[in-house]
């Protein structure tokens, strides 16, 4: 695992790189998910999938840049998917940006998800980490990722981000999110899911959500290599993740590229989310 875990630091800084000076021009090319595919999604994708193609502890890769997972070393334990470049259409109005990473044992269903890790591209290079508990480190100078602190979250925050086409959400959760604004929480959204979610976990606490919508109906985030990487940071911190009703983790996905409703936060603000979805 810890060989995972260094692959991603040497290809995040190969991938800070590629950000500050390469071109943010879109491809012809779309994703298997119909996303017209920046030539810095392709790059990114492509730095991951050499690094871990080195490791003989990796069985499969699958990437949400990629239609179908690519085998590796048959006997090997470790599947791990990942999203390159995740709020790719921010990198050229120069928002931060971040990798996801989930690794998996023996198939990639919430249960099989073994640990997680991201990585912020923004004034600084962060990366967190997820096993049993949830470390925070910083790039230094030296190119070195130096440990800052343990991630915990209160068990109540401040900071709503509200994701999904506000015209298509449902009454419920537009009365919910007014509500949580009424109790004078904070907005703050980008249109990046790992930097808004950093921002909940270091401030400690808060919610973020995507929901079902009438434009779409099953969520916007992917499962494999968005969401359940992200409920295992959230629950390790102390927090917790939904689809409304049920515990992330517990969701089995029919496709390596489904999406899922997602809400992601610590205690006080799910609880107010089941209230209003069960
Ligand atoms: P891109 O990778 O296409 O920029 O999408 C980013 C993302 O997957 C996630 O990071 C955001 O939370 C979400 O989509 C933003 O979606 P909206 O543009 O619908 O708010």
């Amino acid at each position: 695992m810890q060989e995972i875990f260094d692959a991603i630091k040497s290809v995040s800084i190969k991938i800070k790189n590629a950000l500050a000076y390469e071109d943010t021009n879109y491809t012809e090319q779309t994703n298997s998910t119909g996303d017209t595919q920046l030539a810095l999604d392709v790059r990114c994708d492509l730095l991951i999938q050499e690094e871990l193609s080195k490791l003989s502890c990796v069985k499969q890769i699958i990437s949400e840049e990629k239609e179908k997972p690519m085998d590796l070393n048959e006997n090997a334990r470790f599947i791990v998917a990942y999203d390159p470049l995740d709020g790719s259409s921010l990198v050229d109005v120069n928002l931060s940006v971040g990798s996801i990473f989930g690794i998996y044992e023996n198939g990639i269903c919430g249960r099989d998800l073994v640990a997680s890790a991201y990585v912020v591209y923004g004034p600084r290079v962060e990366l967190v980490i997820a096993t049993d508990d949830v470390k925070l480190y910083r790039l230094n100078s030296k190119n070195e990722f130096k440990f800052i602190k343990n991630i915990k979250l209160n068990t109540k925050g401040k900071h709503n981000a509200p994701g999904g086409t506000q015209k298509c959400w449902e009454p419920k959760h537009k009365q919910m999110i007014d509500d949580i604004f009424k109790d004078g929480y904070r907005l703050r959204y980008s249109g990046g899911m790992v930097p808004d979610l950093h921002q909940i976990l270091l401030k400690g606490g808060g919610l973020f959500s995507y929901p079902a919508t009438s434009d779409n109906k099953k969520g916007k985030l992917r499962l494999v290599f968005e969401v359940f990487p992200f409920a295992h940071v959230f629950k390790k911190a102390g927090g917790e993740a939904i689809d409304g009703k049920n515990d992330i983790l517990t969701l089995s996905p029919s496709h390596p590229h489904d999406t899922s409703p997602c809400f992601f936060g610590s205690l006080k603000e799910i609880e107010r989310v089941k209230k209003v979805y069960e």
